[in-house]
């Protein structure tokens, strides 16, 4: 088997997802043996310390380095266009890991005022006990995005689609503004998978994901990963990865390479049917504003067809009535999983306020257009119509609860 590494450059993605970053097997393995082992054997005390003072290429402990993620990495950052990536042991630890490997007390961070809660407690409760200074901004404008660049700023953060409501960002509009200053835009792709959306080509420095989501795809790991230059790629790992520990195991990467085969079509058949369920949703009376970037009147569309390439699976929406409502109708669903998270197999439903974006203050939650009303649906593979039939019975069970209310506080009728 001959290795893949050379060939990337001319496959189109769907050929990279299976066979981008395959190394050559002494035995001709077909899939790529796993190395479930944390630390490898120098044949000699000269090999070791000659390994360790990078002065012979080899593998000497997982947390540095293990053949299973190496192929990994380079499948990941083939499908980016980026020389290089690090996986990581979450997307959490993606996150940190790329941001703090730049930065030092003093600096200050842009980020974008809506993206994931974690990514949001870290940035705002953590970095600040650090003395890194910290500010959000709606990042769909242009003037308060270029307002808010400084001549300290090191780095600049966004998601788009942002969690939970997929408001989109002109990655290459941030990026000219961040450059200006010379800072480094770190993209979190989560969303868009590198399929949909390559933020490189917008300009963007470093790209992030939650390989939990739809990279792995099967709901059954934790992980991350970050792509980059060939120097900061080796920046991270030399520093917060290395010594900071939060790298991935290689049974991780192994599943993850599995699953990264079926990405392509997988992600074909998650946003045909998030299009079949967000029509039904926008139709339906009880449902009082959508967030679908598929939807022509959705800021997305501007960037349709340059950044984007797709709507992605993703689809929020707010419904008459209040929480209560919105309660009720997760409580009312049979198939659909009241559950965290995105990307698997499954349809999944959650209450952001309450559930991913409670670390969120309330104050920053509503300057972020994050209302308590908003349910995030992450549409699954099952077959659409199941998917949209146990909608309709929540809705339908949510609308009669509505009407009796009604009919209860109606002022009663005079007869007289
Ligand atoms: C969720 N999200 O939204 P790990 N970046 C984005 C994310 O959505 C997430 C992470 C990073 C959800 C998890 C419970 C855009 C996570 C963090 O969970 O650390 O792999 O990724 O439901």
């Amino acid at each position: 088997m001959r290795d893949n590494n050379n060939h990337k450059s001319q496959w189109q993605p769907a050929t990279v997802t299976i066979h981008g970053g395959k190394r050559r097997d002494e035995h001709g393995a077909l899939v790529a043996p796993l190395y479930q082992t944390a630390t490898f054997a120098f044949t000699s005390t000269e090999q070791g310390s000659r390994r360790f003072a990078g002065e012979e290429a080899g593998y000497i402990y997982s947390r540095l380095g293990n053949p299973t993620i190496t192929e990994l990495e380079q499948r990941v950052a083939a499908l980016e266009g980026y020389p290089a990536a690090a996986a990581s042991a979450t997307g959490m630890g993606a996150v940190s890991a790329a941001m703090l490997a730049f930065l030092q007390q003093g600096d200050h961070v842009l980020v974008s005022d809506a993206i994931y809660g974690c990514s949001f407690a870290l940035f705002s409760h953590l970095f600040s006990r650090f003395g890194i200074n910290v500010d959000f901004v709606d990042m769909a404008d242009a003037q308060l995005t270029k307002a808010a660049m400084r001549p300290n700023t090191k780095l600049v953060f966004l998601e788009t689609p942002a969690n939970p409501h997929l408001k989109v960002v002109d990655i290459a509009m941030v990026s000219q503004l961040a450059h200006k200053v010379g800072a480094r835009v770190v993209v979190d792709n989560t969303f868009m998978t590198p399929l949909l959306q390559q933020p490189i080509k917008q300009g963007a420095d470093i790209v992030i994901h939650s390989a939990t989501k739809y990279l792995n795809g099967h709901g059954d790991v934790v992980a991350g990963i970050i792509c980059g230059s060939t120097e900061d790629i080796e920046l991270i790992k030399l520093t917060t990865l290395k010594d900071m520990g939060a790298t991935m195991s290689p049974h991780d990467a192994w599943l993850i390479l599995r699953g990264l085969k079926t990405l392509d079509v997988r992600m074909e058949r998650h946003c045909k049917n998030t299009r079949v369920v967000a029509e039904f949703l926008r139709d339906h009376g009880l449902v009082k504003t959508i967030y679908y970037p598929g939807f022509a009147d959705h800021p997305a569309q501007a960037l349709m067809g340059s950044q984007m390439y797709g709507a992605g699976a993703v689809v929020a929406f707010e419904l008459a009535g209040d929480i209560n409502t919105a309660r009720r109708m997760l409580d009312s669903l049979q198939l659909i999983t009241i559950a965290v998270s995105l990307g698997d197999a499954e349809t999944l439903i959650q209450h952001p306020a309450s559930m991913t974006h409670s670390p969120y203050t309330p104050e920053a939650r509503a300057k972020a257009g994050i209302s308590d009303t908003l349910i995030r649906i992450s549409v699954g593979l099952e077959a659409v119509d199941d998917i949209i039939a146990d909608l309709a019975q929540a809705l339908n069970q949510c609308k009669a609860a509505l009407t009796m209310n009604t009919e209860q506080t109606k002022e009663p009728v005079s007869h007289g």
